[in-house]
């Protein structure tokens, strides 16, 4: 049997352990509060991949009487094989040592030590006190000066407390930390003890491993999303009795309910690979996620814009500027210029005016007795869908486990520069791919609606691409 490294997260009250851990970890189910003393017993939290336990973490109380604990400890030191227990058998009794006495039980077990401090404020003569005790304790040990605000001035200080406690310090953040801050904390970690050096280098690589293999699942979500949503394909039969109008309204209303549907279903599914199963994080206010799938905005933000229509099209940029009808060529937003929005356009179709034509991209067709909506012909669903998804992506990789809210407005502001999409840039080439995969998708209408695979894994690479810089 392997052994599983330990690791207990130790700190003063309120300065950000559970925070960390949760980051760490990748687990939001840890409890996090503004109220200092929110954890009062240890609990370990397992770090498993594909079911096998690598690594663990035990989030503590705060210390409650470090004086106090350092001269117990310094009294047994003398004359006591192992300080720590013979203190929490005395403190058992002593309500006032309960924190004290909990904090250092996986200590006594055998794990090596994360000491978290706010390194935004001065140290004290308690924080000295906390990391005598740590190194009294004898365990492997590094801190981490998980930094509340940019306030830097404290940190030499800091420094060369931690020189004299423990064998490595860290800078981490424990709202902010991203995947490869937390492969190189491991990384550090390797150096505080020789005997972990081996098991947490296979950990490294089973974590960095996994990281990708979870983008690449990504990406097949995303690919199986477009392929999906491009061949949605729905019929509504009109009786000879019953409104016609009526019949395209319900069809129209249906198809855009599946497909906001199936998005969701996506992004879920994206929100469960990275862990966040509990805590339902927030988008920022003004992202584009909040608006409709079918909405203007999002349309002329995320979808192909005017000279990529023309790659896309293959026509020539005099033709369009000539005027030619842009939803011509499977551009949504032919439509919202003509209507304004969605729920415009679909009332003009319905009222038989000219701007029905708009809709053909969606591959609505009138025939007997029947009313036909999809494959559609628009390309722009495809940018539109594509865009809003790798957004997605990006907030779920980039929000910690440990955060819960946004700290303040700036960090809003900064987490929605991408405004535009993550298209907006690509050359010709990776253009003509997703225009291949939406014929691929159409021709295979009669095929159960799968593309090609050729088509399917250009598609992938170029997704890929994204997910790689990202
Ligand atoms: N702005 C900011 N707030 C943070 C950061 N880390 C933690 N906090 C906040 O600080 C408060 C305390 O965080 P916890 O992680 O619960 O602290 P703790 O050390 O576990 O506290 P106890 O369990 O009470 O000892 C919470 O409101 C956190 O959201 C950070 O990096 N930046
Ligand atoms: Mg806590």
């Amino acid at each position: 049997m392997t052994m599983i490294p330990e690791f207990a997260i130790i700190g003063h009250p309120n300065e950000g352990k559970s925070t960390v851990l949760a980051t760490l970890a990748e687990d939001d189910s840890v409890r996090v509060s503004s109220t200092p003393g929110e954890t009062i017993v240890c609990q370990t939290f397992p770090v498993r991949i594909d079911g096998r336990e690598m690594l663990r973490f035990t989030d503590t109380p705060g210390f409650q009487n470090p004086g106090r604990l350092l001269s117990e400890l310094k009294n047994r030191f003398s004359e006591s094989l192992d300080p720590i227990k013979d203190f929490r058998i005395y403190a058992a009794t002593i309500p006032e040592l309960h924190d004290d006495r909990e904090l250092l039980a996986p200590l006594e077990r055998g794990a090596g030590v994360i000491y978290i401090v706010d390194g935004s404020r001065p140290v004290r003569n308690v924080d000295k006190a906390e990391m005598e005790i740590l190194r009294l304790s004898g365990r492997p040990r590094m801190a981490i000066i998980n930094c509340k605000d940019d306030e830097e001035k404290h940190l030499p200080a800091w420094k060369n407390e931690f020189r004299k406690n423990f064998n490595s310090n860290r800078r981490f953040n424990g709202h902010r930390a991203t995947y490869a801050e937390r492969i190189s904390l491991l990384e550090a970690l390797k150096s505080i003890d020789q005997d972990w050096q081996n098991i947490l280098e296979e950990v490294i690589s089973v974590f960095k491993e996994d990281w990708h293999n979870r983008n690449r699942v990504t990406v097949d979500i995303i690919t199986t999303l477009l392929e999906e949503s491009l061949h949605l394909k729905l019929i509504e039969n009109i009786s000879s009795t019953s409104n016609s109008k009526h019949a395209r309204a319900k069809l129209f209303s249906r198809y855009s309910k599946e497909l906001r549907l199936k998005e969701t279903n996506a992004h879920t599914q994206i929100r469960r690979l990275f862990k966040h199963n509990i805590f339902n994080y927030k988008l920022p206010p003004h992202s584009l996620l909040h608006e409709d799938l079918f909405n203007q905005k999002t349309w002329q933000l995320l979808g192909l814009a005017k000279n990529q229509i023309v790659i896309a099209g293959g026509i020539s940029g005099a033709a369009l500027g000539a005027g030619l009808d842009v939803a011509a060529l499977g551009h949504g937003l032919g439509m919202f210029t003509a209507v304004g929005c969605m729920a415009g356009a679909l009332s003009a179709f319905l009222g038989g005016e000219s701007v029905s034509n708009n809709l053909e991209i969606f591959g609505v067709s009138l025939g007997g007795k029947q009313i036909q909506i999809g494959p559609t012909k628009s390309i722009d669903l495809l940018f539109v869908l594509l865009n809003r998804s790798l957004l997605f992506y990006q907030y779920t990789i980039n929000w910690a486990h440990g955060r819960r809210d946004y700290e303040s407005l700036e960090q809003v502001s900064s987490s929605t520069a991408r405004l535009s999409g993550f298209t907006r840039d690509w050359p010709a080439s990776k253009i003509k791919i997703c225009h291949t995969f939406l014929k691929s998708v159409q021709k295979a209408n009669g095929n159960g609606g799968k593309p090609h695979d050729d088509f399917r894994k250009l598609l992938f690479e170029v997704i890929e691409g994204v997910t790689k810089k990202t």
